[in-house]
C-alpha cells in the first residue's frame, strides 16, 4: 500500500508539469517568447515588416523604441526600453490592421519576460498571466471579462 501511494506521488510529479505545458500550448496559437532577445531577433526577421523605425527617444545614444510596421503601414511590432538600459523589456504585438493582441513585458530587467497581457477586440484585457518569482515559469492566471459572454 504504501508502494502504491509513493507511486501516486511519483507520477503526480511526472505529470503535473507536462500537463501544464499542454494547457499552455493550447490555450495561444502563438509562440511565447521567454526572452527579450528572442523576441526581439523574431520581430525584427519577421518577413511581413518592413525595414524597422528605431528612435533614440532619451538621446543617449541607444535605440529604446522601434516600430516595425507592415507594407500597408500597420504596426506589426512595437519595443521599448522602458528603462532605457539598452534592453527591450516592453513589447506589442499587432494582428491583421494594426490591432493590438498582447504585450509582452520584462518586468525586472533579466532579460526574461515576465508579464503576457493578452487583448481582445484590440483594447480589452482579457488575460494576464505573470512569472512572479521570475523562474520562467508562468504562476498567475488571471481571465477577464468571462461573465460578460
Ligand atoms: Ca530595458
Ligand atoms: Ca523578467
Ligand atoms: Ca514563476
Amino acid at each position: 500500500m504504501k508502494s502504491l501511494v509513493t507511486l501516486f506521488f511519483l507520477l503526480l510529479i511526472c505529470y503535473a508539469p507536462s500537463l501544464y505545458a499542454e494547457e499552455r500550448g493550447q490555450e495561444d496559437g502563438n509562440n511565447v517568447f521567454l526572452s527579450v532577445r528572442e523576441f526581439r531577433d523574431h520581430a525584427l526577421s519577421d518577413p511581413v515588416g518592413v525595414p524597422p523605425d528605431q528612435f533614440d527617444t532619451s538621446g543617449d545614444g541607444n535605440i529604446d523604441y522601434i516600430v516595425i510596421s507592415d507594407h500597408d503601414g500597420n504596426k506589426r511590432y512595437e519595443m521599448l526600453d522602458y528603462d532605457r538600459d539598452g534592453e527591450m523589456d516592453d513589447f506589442c504585438v499587432y494582428g491583421g490592421e494594426g490591432k493590438l493582441l498582447r504585450r509582452e513585458i520584462d518586468s525586472n530587467s533579466d532579460g526574461m519576460l515576465d508579464i503576457w497581457v493578452f487583448i481582445k477586440d484590440g483594447a480589452y484585457v482579457e488575460e494576464l498571466r505573470q512569472d512572479t518569482d521570475f523562474d520562467g515559469v508562468v504562476d498567475k492566471v488571471t481571465k477577464y471579462g468571462e461573465e460578460d459572454q
